[in-house]
């Protein structure tokens, strides 16, 4: 009876440690809510900004614009969602209300809204239209609702806070189901309130009263997130670039860093050791601007840029949200449409075929309790609820994953099960050689709700992922392959003042090929290795081959004319000057005199036959002088001047690019640009380049 009783009593204990074992792991402690998570899983949403500034090509309007200027001209919030759909987003944030206080809506509280507009003869709701089309396109709405008011004669004062709640409930209750609700970080200065003119600051951390306004959010919508720089539900991630952390915690103190701004380098890794879960969200435009400037038709992000956003947002364990800066007609910009669609198709064919699904077996360096519950197959499963896990003290720990023939891959994807937390603090990813050793070809920090890793392609049999550090033992619920195919970027063709000639592709796997003698490159032209020598005049052609698939870019092609090695720029001592004749386009210089003309003038260093000239204004976002009418004049000794040309350059302002004029070819070893007068009607003149043709 006696040795009955111990043997239940030793195979109770065993199964009291087994069950132990197989439980799952405890929390790490902050981890995020259902909406929190649901919200991870958007991964992209569209941000608009639209409104007063659309049509005053402003930024930050001051508040006195008038109502009557708002004005689109075939405004259809169906085609924002369209695009936005096709674009493979998720979910919309609409700028209800900027900085200058206009309301898309017709709030009751002031009379600054569209309904003093011509626009749908002042009947029309933006908010309503733009709620409607989301619903019909299956896309979640937010609003932006600017907590800095610069058009309310109440901004300051105690009033405001009620005005400005009035209509957060407008917002939260009118207009269906809110996924966000955006409160921006920029706070008071000066402003227009109500015909006052003058500078309000506020304490941002105690005007507001937020907790008052938090509760408002939750008791109205729940579900939604709140967006501000430090929280309370997600983050600014710090920048407005569009690059999240490659060490990105999803933790942060918030209440040390509240409201955010202060402290905005800590918001793009967040703490390691935050006490709440607060994600990023990384937010940028599509332009350089947020709201549409004419002038930036030709700075859309292109393919590439776009791509890097997709990996150094979604794929660095953050939400991202890119704007549409919306255009006078109240259409999204087909040249913005056209580069996202391109963005979600090559998304699409990146992560298309999930190599790990060829797999022959996974190996785990160690499974919680054994048991199967755990085990390594979870990171293949294609269930986001299942994960591989390991006993507790078990923090480093690896996968093997082993194939029945080579894989080549460049794309590494990994997720942890953060319902328990974000816990991987280091890990690696190593391939086995043709010799049987282990190659590391990624050494990174965090992972989270995803990563994604850009690799150089590689092909292996045998491939290893290991955790070498984490607050508590691992919990990842999936892993993927990919081979994406070679993003073709076009060749970008520089040469220096001493004729020296550099070719770049974003994408360094592509191989370049080019000529000098006008010819078409082929496969067969001459292989860019490094940057080559050129002695005046030159036409070089490259176009951008990717090894593999022999896929090409279309031909780019850079005429360059004399060398500038010996050209000085006179009548100035400023250093900076030569970088208007560097071969630089994104270097510049400025001038300013007390009135116009300005001169820029250069000494050839000998007599050539100049039969026109090349101007390209500063390409930067607040260049200055870019010049508007100009004169051309050429001389021989530097004494007596022959004007060659007068004119304009017509819409330089909004597409700011290479300007090219041409003459009878006359001698000349003088050459000067004077600057009439420059679009901004001050007395400036700047340039990115300058050069001269020659016949
Ligand atoms: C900033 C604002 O000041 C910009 O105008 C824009 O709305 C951007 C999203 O946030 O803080």
């Amino acid at each position: 009876m006696k040795f009955f009783h111990s043997t239940i009593f030793i195979l109770a204990i065993a199964f009291f440690y087994s069950c132990q074992k197989t439980e799952a792991p405890s929390p790490v402690l902050p981890v995020p809510n259902k909406a929190q998570i649901a919200w991870n899983e958007m991964e992209r949403n569209a941000f608009i900004h639209f409104g007063l500034n659309t049509f005053n090509d402003m930024e930050w309007g001051y508040g006195d614009s008038p109502a009557s200027t708002f004005n689109p001209s075939s405004l259809d919030a169906e085609q924002w969602c369209k695009v936005i759909k096709d674009a493979g987003m998720k979910g919309v944030v609409l700028t209800c209300k900027h900085h200058d206080g206009f309301c898309l809506w017709p709030f009751k509280g002031t009379e600054y809204s569209v309904k003093n507009s011509p626009w749908r003869n002042g009947k029309g709701d933006l908010v309503k239209e733009v709620s409607d089309a989301c619903k019909k396109y299956g896309l979640k709405f937010g609003v932006y609702l600017s907590p800095w008011d610069r058009n309310s004669a109440l901004y300051g004062t105690p009033e405001y806070i009620t005005y400005f709640r009035e209509q957060l409930t407008d917002l939260l209750t009118n207009y269906g189901e809110v996924f966000e609700v955006w409160f921006d970080g920029a706070n008071g200065g000066t402003g227009y309130y109500g015909g006052t003119n003058e500078r309000r600051s506020v304490d941002r951390k105690t005007y507001y009263d937020w907790p008052t306004t938090i509760e408002l959010v939750r008791k109205l919508q729940p579900n939604a997130m709140i967006f501000s720089d430090g929280g309370p539900d997600i983050r600014w991630c710090g920048n407005e670039s569009g690059i999240g952390g490659r060490t990105n915690w999803s933790t942060l103190k918030r209440d040390e860093v509240w409201p955010g701004w202060p402290r905005y380098k800590e918001l793009n890794p967040g703490h390691e050791d935050g006490n709440y879960w607060v994600p990023a969200e990384i937010n940028t435009s599509v332009r350089p601007g947020w709201f549409y400037h004419k002038s930036e038709d030709h700075k859309v992000k292109d393919l590439p840029r776009l791509m890097d956003y997709f990996y150094e947002s979604v794929g660095r364990n953050g939400t991202a949200l890119l704007n549409f800066p919306v255009d006078h007609r109240g259409l999204i910009h087909e040249i913005d449409a056209a580069n996202v669609i391109q963005w979600q198709k090559t998304i699409e064919a990146d992560l298309a075929n999930n190599l790990l699904k060829t797999v022959g077996n996974i190996e785990a360096s160690n499974v919680r309790g054994n048991s199967s519950k755990f085990e390594a197959d979870n990171v293949n499963d294609g269930d986001k609820n299942s994960y591989w896990a390991t006993d507790d003290n078990t923090i480093n720990a690896s996968l093997i994953f082993e194939f029945k023939k080579p894989v080549t891959f460049n794309r590494f994807l990994a997720q942890e099960y953060i319902a328990l937390g974000q816990r991987v603090k280091a890990f690696s990813l190593e391939i086995k050689t043709d010799e049987g050793k282990w190659k590391e070809i990624a050494d990174e920090t965090t992972i989270g709700y995803k990563r994604i890793l850009r690799l150089p392609t590689v092909t292996t049999k045998v491939i290893r992922f290991a955790v070498k550090d984490a607050k508590a033992c691992p919990t990842i619920s999936n892993i993927e392959l990919y081979n994406a195919p070679q993003l073709i970027t076009s060749p970008i063709i520089t040469r220096n003042k001493n004729g020296v000639v550099t070719i770049n592709s974003a994408n360094k796997e592509l191989d370049i090929y080019y000529t000098t003698n006008g010819a078409a490159p082929t496969l067969a032209a001459t292989k860019y290795t490094q940057p080559f020598k050129t002695n005046g005049k030159v036409e070089v052609k490259a176009i951008a081959v990717d090894p593999s698939s022999k896929n090409k870019s279309s031909v780019v092609s850079a005429k360059f004319d004399i060398l500038h090695t010996n050209w000085v720029i006179l009548k100035t001592n400023d250093k900076r000057s030569k970088a208007v004749i560097d071969g630089n386009p994104h270097s510049e210089w400025s001038q300013s005199a007390k009135k116009m003309p300005i001169d820029l003038t250069i000494d050839l260093g000998k007599t050539y036959p100049v039969k026109g000239f090349k101007y390209l204004p500063g390409q930067s976002r607040w260049t200055n002088g870019i010049i508007f009418n100009y004169e051309f004049y050429t001389s021989v000794n530097g004494r007596s001047w022959k004007k060659q040309q007068a004119g304009e350059f017509s819409n330089i302002q909004n597409h700011p690019v290479w300007q090219e004029k041409t003459f009878k070819a006359t001698n000349a070893r003088f050459v000067r640009l004077r600057a009439i007068s420059n679009t901004k009607g001050d007395t400036k003149a700047g340039y990115a380049e300058f050069d001269i043709l020659t016949q």
